[in-house]
């Protein structure tokens, strides 16, 4: 008879197959067991905080298009994580997170480090959460769990695994691959390309959903075929469509009225990969304009449903733009063009971020990759800092800050060899400051460039638009990110004056290496709308 496999032995099998050799975490006394033996075929990545933990896992699954693997201790380390779970749910990133569980046998006297009511603890940010009620069945959970991920909509998922399961025999659970979304109905696309034919200004709407699904040649060709120009999406996590393009139109604002006046020029709105649409402040007014007719093409039904407005199709974005290429025939190319590209700021005086965004944009090597969470300068980054390739752009899309800095480590060990330009607000990244650390210990060349405007610039602008004077906590003074910095183990430059920025971030970029540059910002930042 062979030998039964131990739930360890057969859960590794598994990850391999899935093509998840590289593990997140933060261990503890409960996942222990998980790594006797521990074999030489996969890498452990140490974050120093779990939101840490799963926001670089979340940029390494996106940035390599496959699950990744995370494993936390117990409900702290689950605590801990929930805003980056929240981020990942709302990214549709596909996350296996494992957490330790207390001994089985300890469980009726509420031990030190159970977790009550485990699978319950990350609802509703996961997709699927269990506790296994046998350790036998570990296997076919995570196994679940993989599938369960990676469907579109791919999303976070959570088995939660007492700490004597590891060593127990496992129950067969083969590896099953998971299928490509479906493809949206062909009547649905028949329709949708007549009214595209016959549209007299047509535009696409694209979302993180279509770079996700690879969409990006399938939206220039649809975009050139028609003549429609471009937007992205409001608040995008992804960039879907090469920004330096002559029908790229700019960014949709996240206000119902201010958008759907800048959508009044077109008479048929075609939004692919993405809510219909995502607000920040109420405004209040219109979704769309008299007389524009809206269709949405998403692989997620739930994003279909709750479209406030149009003809929501539900499939993959990318399938639905070929079934389109097939039925528009040679098209119908009309007049209209995208944006006028603004022009590169004076590199003189106190820096300001439309001098940083432009000059990243000139600096940063090719195949280089932007992670960004500054928010009152991400009007600058639009407007001066071009995404030029698939896979090029990533924010977290929840609202939630301390994604981005722990985001990008993940990304570039995703991606090996490509530069990662990590633009963060002062703010922001302190939410997620211990991922310097990792970053260094693993030499990834990622540039961390820190916005500091002293404190929190969009809640100052927020308080103005209120009519809210002085709103406490917002200042942030005595911070000192180059010391920070060099104290994780990454070398730091400080830039006061922006005739400095571009040689600063040039020596940052050809050093292939981990490191920061402070960027002492001239005012408190401009208004965020
Ligand atoms: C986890 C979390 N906590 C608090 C907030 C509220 N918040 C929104 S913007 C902001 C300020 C961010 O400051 P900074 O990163 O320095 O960027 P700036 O606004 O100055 O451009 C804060 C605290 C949030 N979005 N997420």
């Amino acid at each position: 008879m062979l030998p039964v496999p131990t739930v360890r032995d057969a859960t590794l099998d598994l990850l391999r197959s899935a093509g998840m050799t590289t593990v997140f975490g933060n261990p503890g006394s409960t996942e222990l067991k998980f790594f006797r033996d521990w074999p030489a075929d996969f890498r452990y990545v140490l974050a120093l905080q779990e939101s840490c933990v799963v926001a670089m896992a979340d940029g390494f699954a996106q940035a390599s298009g496959c699950a990744a693997f995370v494993n936390l201790h117990s409900a702290a380390g689950v605590g801990h994580a929930l805003g980056s779970i929240f981020t990942a749910y709302r990214n549709h990133t596909p996350l296996v997170i494992t957490a330790g569980q207390q001994t089985r046998a300890m469980f009726p006297t509420d031990p030190y480090l159970y977790a009550a009511d485990a699978a319950a603890f990350p609802r509703p940010y996961v997709k699927w959460s269990v506790e296994p009620a046998r350790a036998a069945d570990v296997p076919a959970a995570i196994q679940r769990a993989w599938h369960v991920a990676m469907q579109a909509p791919r999303g976070p998922v959570f088995v939660s695994v007492p700490e004597d399961d590891w060593d127990a025999a496992a129950e067969p659970a083969p590896f099953r691959p998971v299928a490509d979304p479906p493809e949206p109905p062909a009547a649905a696309l028949d329709a949708l390309a007549e009214a595209l034919r016959t549209a007299a200004r047509p535009c696409l709407v694209i979302g993180a959903g279509a770079d996700q699904d690879g969409a990006w040649d399938e939206a220039v060709a649809v975009a050139e075929r028609l003549g429609a120009v471009v937007w992205a999406s409001p608040m995008v996590g992804r960039v879907g469509f090469p920004e330096d393009h002559v029908l790229y139109a700019g960014h949709l604002p996240p206000l119902r009225q201010a958008l759907a006046d800048r959508l009044a020029p077109h008479d048929l709105v075609l939004v692919l990969g993405a809510p219909v649409f995502t607000y920040h402040v109420h405004t209040g007014g219109e979704f769309l304009k008299p007389g524009v007719r809206l269709f949405l093409i998403t692989d997620d039904p739930d994003e279909a449903a709750r479209a406030a407005v149009g003809t929501a199709i539900t499939g993959s974005p990318r399938a639905g733009l070929r079934g389109l290429l097939a039925r528009l025939g040679s098209g119908v190319p009309r007049s209209q063009r995208g944006r006028v590209a603004a022009a590169p700021p004076p590199m003189s005086g106190r820096p300001t971020g439309a001098q940083v965004m432009a000059a990243i944009d000139r600096l940063l090597p090719a195949g280089g990759v932007v992670v960004e969470e500054a928010p009152t300068h991400r009007n600058d980054l639009w407007e001066h800092l071009r995404i030029r390739r698939p896979g090029g752009f990533f924010a977290g899309a929840s609202g939630g800050l301390g994604w981005a800095l722990a985001a990008a480590p993940g990304v570039a060990l995703a991606r090996p060899g490509q530069a990662v330009a990590c633009v963060v607000g002062d703010g922001s990244a302190l939410f997620g400051i211990q991922a310097l650390w990792t970053a260094a210990q693993w030499q990834l060349p990622v540039t961390f460039i820190i916005l500091n405007n002293g404190g929190y610039g969009a809640l100052k602008s927020f308080g103005r638009m209120l009519g809210i004077a002085a709103a406490p906590g917002h200042d942030l003074d005595g911070l000192d990110f180059a010391a920070l910095a060099t104290g994780f183990g990454c070398p730091a430059r400080r830039v006061t004056d922006a005739a400095h920025l571009e040689s600063t971030l040039d020596a940052a970029f050809a050093s292939h290496a981990t490191s920061l540059v402070e960027v002492v910002m001239g005012d408190g930042g401009p208004e965020l709308y």
